[in-house]
């Protein structure tokens, strides 16, 4: 720890310096109006950034109460602060800090499960907003719906109102207190990377709800299919990495103050929303979000352009060594075959949006990656892939397969992934890989023992569903992959990258 970070005092309402807030009101915890779940640094960076921002613009009771699903830490830090924390915008120009001060509370569900589930079903509760990552939703990779098996799931559709698991579990026991009791309207905001976030949020909700036992279903679902709730599509853009002790003493030496959970982004945000709300919201027009009638276009173009590139140059950088997004990008092999995936494989998969100047995006979305003040790290991007992928990797896969074309660099990112997450004996993948989280790791080294070569490791992992249905009933991508994923383990991800690029 540097002398800056234990000399300092500590950050509080107190100590804030009035230049770095994002606005001057007095929120106390009466004027929650959000409840979010997932207190995790995007939600912090992103729209806790938007609120403040709204705030400064027009005044209303858009305190947020933030909580935390399982970890104490952020939580109990944010307590010793006075809730405050710092926004570290971090360029290759500086960094600048921001104090969002937004927050009007902070809970962790599984330490004081009663005080969120009144905090969800609170009448004052106008929004209800979710960053709970791919992961949270648990729904079944093969079928897209809830995941019946998933042990959080069966106990909360079993039981216990009070202190439900899992988010969805959350959700739908507060619906069903408000609808029960004062019946006042609420809006769920889904803020995660998933295609029509909104919808499949909504889907998940009503079949939780189907499952409930007679007697506790009917009255959250006539409530629920009166429009009482809305569930509007969103799309999130901010690169927002894991906080270092780099932050803390960026923080404190232009502070002058000790943060212990300042959040880390790059200047870039975008929010894209469309404005279906059952409630008031806050102005987050006058933050600079986006609200339209059709947001979908927008995820696409994020999702795939972004996340799904972003895939691409974790798991070859991590193959290669490489601890950054940007160290990953200064290779020119990656750069090379970022592109190619970007501009010849996702982007025919989708409509650019009228604003969006296509050049100028990707363009950016370059610079973005490149930023080497920030330290994105591959092992952050890589993990969870089992999760992300299926978002990003099957819809366009199957667009060209059908064509009768073989995407080659989609293919060659579900090899590199399956390289970093299950490689072969004999073969390291090196630390970046290895230290990657995934809930399906085991699962996949599980099918690699099983199975010979690349080729029929790829087929089994599909097989498996981990992408969907669809694309099993294309065995030549599976091949691809397994091709790739051999070439991986004899020659490395350049050559592999090379003979990618080989192919029309
Ligand atoms: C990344 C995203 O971890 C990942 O999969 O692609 O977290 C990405 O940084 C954000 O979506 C940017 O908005």
């Amino acid at each position: 720890m540097t002398t800056a970070l234990t000399r300092a005092a500590r950050l509080n309402a107190a100590t804030s310096p009035s230049g770095t807030l994002l606005h001057h009101r007095t929120l106390t915890p009466a004027d929650t109006g959000i409840v979010h779940l997932g207190l995790g640094n995007f939600h912090r960076a992103h729209q806790a950034v938007y609120t403040g921002a709204a705030l400064a613009h027009e005044e209303g009771p858009w305190g947020i109460l933030g909580v935390a699903g399982r970890s104490t830490e952020v939580a109990d830090a944010l307590r010793a602060q006075d809730l405050r924390y710092t926004v570290a915008e971090v360029s290759p120009d500086g960094t600048r800090c921001i104090i969002p001060a937004v927050h009007t509370g902070v809970l962790v569900a599984a330490r004081e499960p009663e005080q969120v589930q009144r905090a969800l079903a609170a009448p004052g509760t106008r929004v209800l907003s979710l960053t709970v990552t791919e992961n949270g939703y648990t729904y079944s990779p093969r079928t897209g719906g809830l995941d019946l098996d998933h042990p959080g799931v069966r106990a909360d559709l079993r039981g216990n109102r009070a202190a439900p698991q899992t988010t969805l579990g959350r959700i739908v026991r507060a619906l069903q207190e408000r609808a029960t009791t004062h019946g006042a309207p609420v809006t769920v905001v889904s803020c995660d990377n998933l295609v029509g976030n909104g919808d499949h949020t909504r889907r998940l909700v009503e079949e939780f709800i189907s499952h409930l036992p007679a007697g506790e279903r009917e009255e959250v679902d006539a409530w629920l299919t009166a429009g009482n709730v809305a569930f509007p599509n969103t799309m999130v853009d901010r690169i927002v990495p894991a906080t270092t002790d780099a932050e803390r003493t960026a923080v404190a030496e232009a502070l002058g103050l000790r943060d212990e959970v300042p959040v880390p982004a790059e200047p870039f945000t975008m929010w894209v929303l469309e404005d279906r709300f059952a409630a008031s919201r806050p102005a987050w027009e006058a933050a600079g979000a986006l609200f339209t009638d059709d947001v979908q276009p927008y995820e696409l173009l994020k999702v795939r352009l972004l996340n799904g590139t972003h895939s691409l140059i974790a798991y070859l950088g991590a193959l290669a060594g490489r601890d950054t997004i940007p160290e990953s990008t200064a290779q020119p092999f990656v750069t090379d075959a970022a592109r190619a995936v970007l501009w010849d494989e996702y982007l025919p998969s989708l409509t650019v949006p009228d604003e969006v100047d296509l050049d100028a995006y990707v363009t950016q979305l370059f610079t973005r990656w490149s930023n080497s003040a920030l330290g994105h790290r591959t092992r952050q991007v890589g993990s969870d892939g089992s999760v992300k992928l299926r978002q990003r990797i099957p819809g366009p896969a199957l667009l060209h397969l059908r064509a009768g074309r073989m995407p080659h660099h989609l293919a060659l990112t579900v090899a590199a992934y399956l390289s970093c997450l299950a490689p072969a004996a004999g073969f390291d993948p090196g630390e970046h890989a290895a230290a990657m989280i995934d809930p399906a790791r085991e699962r996949l080294a599980h099918l690699r023992v099983r199975t010979g070569g690349g080729p029929s490791f790829a087929a089994a992992v599909l097989d498996d569903g981990l992408f969907g249905d669809e694309l099993p009933q294309h065995p030549e991508f599976a091949s691809r992959v397994g091709e790739f994923f051999d070439l991986i383990h004899a020659r490395g991800p350049l050559a592999a990258a090379a003979e990618a690029a080989c192919k029309p």
